[in-house]
């Protein structure tokens, strides 16, 4: 019996680190310029509607998290960026995505908002302000270190 829960305990760890190593990642762009971060309003799925979030997405399957960053500034802001350092933790989204965010320079392009009804650049004094996603809440403290160098 003591052998039957142990190799029970076993399988149970096991399912969970392979939910941890398949976690998909989403990645988001914490793109500066001037001091000011831009932001965008996102219109759908609905239960996100209104809030605010880092530009970004899915990382496709054999795809670089950097790859990823540049891809979805094309496609949701019509502007080329090149991703830098990480900011702030792995973040876990619903289910088995995580968001990871990453600092990113605008190397082409003026970001419109394409796919999403509203971008803006926003100050370190706004930041706490805006209605953010959830996920994106935590990396605040980092964004503000961002705009506001200690
Ligand atoms: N997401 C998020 N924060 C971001 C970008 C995305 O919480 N900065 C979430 C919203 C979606 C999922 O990741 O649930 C996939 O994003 P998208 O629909 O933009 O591909």
């Amino acid at each position: 019996l003591a052998l039957k829960v142990l190799q029970a305990r076993a399988e149970a760890v096991s399912a969970r680190s392979r939910e941890l190593v398949g976690a998909k990642v989403v990645v988001a762009a914490a793109i500066v310029r001037d001091g000011l971060l831009l932001a965008q309003r996102r219109g759908h799925p609905e239960r996100l509607a209104g809030g605010w979030e880092l530009p970004g997405g899915r990382v496709e399957p054999g795809e670089d998290d950097r790859a990823a960053v540049a891809r979805e500034c094309v496609e949701e802001l019509g502007a080329e960026v090149v991703a830098g350092e990480q900011i702030g933790p792995d973040i876990p989204l619903r289910a088995d995505h995580l968001l990871r965010v990453y600092r990113a320079e605008l190397v082409a392009g003026e970001p419109r908002a394409l796919d999403h009804p509203e971008v803006r650049w926003i100050g370190s004094d706004e930041l706490d302000n805006l209605n953010w996603l959830a996920a994106d809440r935590v990396v605040l403290p980092a964004l503000h270190d961002l705009l506001d160098p200690p």
